[in-house]
């Protein structure tokens, strides 16, 4: 019998030989904890509001199907990858292995939008949630000290808004690089327990909203369309898909933490299923909840859960665990967005295409702290100063592409190494894999239809990228180590 090992672990890694590994600690329940920490959040307590009122109606809960479907396609090509390289990088690593240097390059740097600009978006949103729930006990900050200096919904509309930065993001941020500086242990332990909360506050809603939801309130359940794309009918239908794609964004950051877990190619499969199946079945219920107690048209406001059910007087005792339950999802999402992106980093130093110190592993810790460091420190500056309006829609297409990578790559490698062990197979991967590509495909566009100026930033995005790669990168990337072994 051959080798099965399809990746060559063996071989030393040529930029951090002499340093420690990272710590394998994660076990399947800590995956799909990690999962759930990265899925649930802005998603569902603060977009899909704005999807139904703005774009689709009760009709967004066709968009949450849309946008599940293609994360679904894309969360089983992933989870073949992951149980075949179960290494640090997730959809860069998958890419370097099939697509060549630039194409990974091209990958990595929109997954920066993934998981660092994310980070930074969901924790100005977290910082909105926390400064009205300190208003509510009669604390004020001052709003220079909540705001971005800037402020503007496209580049032509800059201007200053007086204010020095968010100063309640810029902490999160601090306090959460804190934690995954310490170690990775202690940071599943800390991120289940945010997942436990959230969760639990989801489980309250649906349970306690159920009964109160009115089906009339459902009519007209496809609201016609008004003339432009993206407002109401079959248009609005996919432009909230676009938008909904956002909540599902994190189960593929279970496979970034391949590394570090302890049976990656049984464990990350589960992870990444696992996380997708039960947010997909929590945020059902809760969009059936939110449109069956309110008047869609009320909910484009930036609470729009508790502010449904604020509605029903007998589930006031739920407002205030709401709140919590929110403002503990923004966080965890952050958390789970700053670990992925210090492991990506870590993963494309390793490579040669950043400077080695992004690998770094500490002696103690055992975790890429200078990395993590670094990764901190970019997303509390974004989100301190920038008016992130301007990159939070690039976060959705920036994760549209590597998803799209992801499902090419599947099938690159079912051609050219169709023998190669895999504990997990994508099912109907001939079906499947193009049909991830066709529905995030269509998210992208959509986006991009309803949205003009996210093509533009996506271009400088990508330009910006170009220059780094050209400047560093091709000089001394070394060439990928995943040989992928065409046998049983
Ligand atoms: N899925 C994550 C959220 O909803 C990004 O906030």
């Amino acid at each position: 019998m051959a080798q099965a090992d399809l990746t060559d672990l063996t071989q030393p890694n040529p930029v951090v030989a002499d340093e420690h590994q990272l710590q394998r600690a994660l076990g399947p329940v800590s995956l799909v904890m990690l999962g759930i920490g990265s899925i649930i959040g802005a998603g569902i307590f603060v977009i899909a509001g704005t999807a139904a009122a703005e774009h689709a109606g009760p009709a967004v809960l066709i968009s949450f199907i849309i946008a599940g479907l293609g994360c679904l396609f894309a969360g089983l090509c992933y989870a073949e990858f992951a149980s075949m390289i179960p290494e640090s990088g997730s959809a860069y690593t998958y890419a370097y292995a099939t697509m060549g240097r630039f194409m990974a390059w091209f990958i990595g740097w929109n997954m920066v939008l993934e998981y660092l600009v994310s980070g930074s978006t969901v924790a100005v949103g977290w910082s909105g949630y926390f400064v009205s729930f300190l208003q509510e006990f009669g604390y004020v900050i001052p709003p220079a000290f909540t705001n971005a200096p800037v402020a503007g919904s496209g580049l032509h509309a800059l201007h200053l808004t007086g204010a020095f930065l968010n100063l309640p993001a810029v902490l999160l941020i601090v306090f959460l690089t804190a934690f995954l500086v310490v170690g990775v242990s202690e940071s599943a332990r800390f991120n289940a327990l945010m997942v436990m909360i959230k969760t639990g506050v989801v489980i309250l809603v649906i349970i306690f909203g159920l009964p109160y939801v009115h089906l009339l309130n459902l009519h007209p359940f496809l609201p016609p369309n008004q003339g432009t794309f993206g407002k109401f009918g079959i248009t609005g239908v996919l432009a909230a898909s676009g938008l909904i794609f956002f909540a599902y964004i994190g189960f593929e950051a279970v496979s970034v933490a391949a590394q570090e877990a302890k049976n990656p190619r049984r464990d990350i499969p589960i992870g990444i299923l696992g996380s997708l199946a039960i947010c997909t079945l929590l945020y059902v219920g809760m969009a059936i909840v939110l449109l069956g107690v309110a008047d869609w048209r009320t909910l484009d406001v930036p609470n729009p859960v508790s502010f449904a059910l604020a509605k029903i007087e007998r589930l006031q005792w739920l407002i205030m665990p709401i709140n919590i339950g929110a403002m503990v999802g923004l966080a965890s999402v952050v958390f789970v967005g700053l670990y992925g992106q210090s492991r990506i980093f870590y993963a494309m130093a390793r490579d040669g295409f950043l400077p080695t110190m992004f690998a770094a592993v500490h002696d103690r810790f055992r975790t890429p702290h200078r990395g993590t460091i670094i990764t901190g420190f970019f997303a509390a500056l974004l989100a301190a100063v920038l008016p992130l309006d301007i990159l939070a829609e690039l976060v959705s297409v920036g994760t549209l592409l590597a998803f799209i990578a992801v499902c090419v790559g599947i099938m690159i490698l079912r051609i050219t190494t169709p023998r190669a062990k895999r504990s997990f197979r994508t099912p109907w991967v001939w079906f499947v894999a193009p049909a991830g590509i066709v529905f995030c495909a269509m998210m992208m566009l959509s986006l991009f239809f309803a949205s003009p100026d996210t093509t533009n930033r996506l271009v400088i995005w990508t330009f910006v990228g170009l220059i780094i790669y050209f400047a560093y990168g091709i000089w001394h990337a070394a060439p990928s180590k995943w040989k992928v072994a065409n046998e049983e």
